[in-house]
This record gives structure tokens, sequence and C-alpha cells, in this order.
């Protein structure tokens, strides 16, 4: 069997970016075909069946009928994923680095290249996201008061907090 790693970052891509790369087509809400996928990939079924069970994040879902698969969240193209507005835990993190602190406090937390601006719930998962970039910097966000003042927040299947923007009032640096 193939490295499963490398299989999944091909699958974020197509699922998620470029899904023209094998000339896959998703539909509104972000699906792919499954037998589509495997035919224009090298991918089986069996690897397939082994990533949505055990991607470390929950990266991905089937549909209840197994016949479509799509990926949670961090897509950069434009799809419906449904996501109902929640109530926030009082208090998200979000992992950074230091080199974009300036920034993020002159402008916030934006999006760049994905459609939200992704939280985490508990502070092990922030620190994971920081370190994929260097010595991580966590960023506390005042969910609370951010809802209280009619700012939307999304919960992706796989647990991610998604919400526009998080304007610099709402950050606090944690020491
Ligand atoms: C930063 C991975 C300058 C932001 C992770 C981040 C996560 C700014 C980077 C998920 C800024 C964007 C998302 C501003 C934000 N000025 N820099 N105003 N606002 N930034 O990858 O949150 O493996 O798009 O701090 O584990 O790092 O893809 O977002 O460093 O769950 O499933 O701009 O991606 O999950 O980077 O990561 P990203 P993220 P997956």
């Amino acid at each position: 069997m193939k490295n499963l790693k490398t299989t999944s970052k091909f699958l974020s891509l197509l699922l998620r970016h470029k899904p023209e790369k094998v000339g896959l087509t998703l539909d509104a809400y972000g699906w792919a075909n499954v037998a589509e996928l495997l035919q224009k990939t090298n991918i089986t079924q069996a690897e397939l069946d082994t990533i949505v069970a055990t991607d470390t994040k929950g990266r991905y879902s089937y549909s209840a009928d197994r016949r479509q698969i799509r990926a949670n969240q961090g897509h950069s193209i434009q799809v419906n994923l449904e996501l109902q507005p929640q109530t926030p835990p009082a208090v998200l993190y979000h992992g950074t680095v230091d080199r974009f602190l300036a920034s993020i406090q002159a402008q916030g937390l934006q999006p760049q290249k994905r459609h939200h601006v992704h939280l985490s719930p508990d502070l092990a998962t922030a620190n994971i996201v920081g370190k994929r970039r260097g010595t991580p910097v966590i960023l506390e966000i005042d969910a609370a008061r951010m809802h209280a003042d009619n700012h939307i927040f999304y919960c992706s299947e796989n647990g991610v907090w998604l919400t526009d923007e998080v304007p610099p009032r709402y950050l606090k640096r944690r020491a």
C-alpha cells in the first residue's frame, strides 16, 4: 500500500482546492463521486476507507450511502457545507507564529486563502496548528463577546470553529 499520508494530502488538494487537477468535479456542496475519484486517481477503495476512518483530524466524510466523499472544512474553492450558526464556547484559540502578529494586531484574524478563520476549541489543538509554521504563539479569542456582538460562528463536522474574521479587540495573546 502507498504512503497514506501522501495520499491524504493529495485527497485534500483534490477535495478542497483543485479537483480539476485530475478532471474531477465537485457539486455545490463539495461532494465528489467516489467511483469517479477512484477511476481518475490511483487511490483504491481500501485506501479511501482507511483515510476516512483514521484521518487524525477527521478531514473527510462519506455521504450516508458512501457513494460520495467531501472534505469537512478547509476549502479554498466555493462550496456550501450547509453549516448552521452555533453558539461558540466562551473562549476559542488560534495558533499562529510571531511573524504574523503585527499584521494580526492591525487587521485582526483574516481568512487569508480559506473561507473562514479557523479556531480551535482547546489549547493543544491550537498548538499543533501553530507549530506547522514555527514556534507556536497562541491567541485567545473572546468568542462569548463576539457572539454577543452578533458575529456568526459555525462548527465543522470535525470540530473546527469557523467565523468570517476576528477583529483585533477580541484577541489577546496568551503569555
Ligand atoms: C495567519 C490546518 C497576517 C494565521 C490546521 C495563519 C487548521 C494572518 C495563516 C487549519 C492574519 C493562515 C487552518 C493577518 C490570519 N495577517 N497573518 N491579518 N490573519 N493570519 O493555514 O488557521 O491540515 O489558512 O494565523 O490544522 O493556520 O488543513 O490557517 O497562520 O485546522 O486540515 O495566516 O488548517 O488543517 O493559514 O490553519 P491557514 P490556519 P488541515
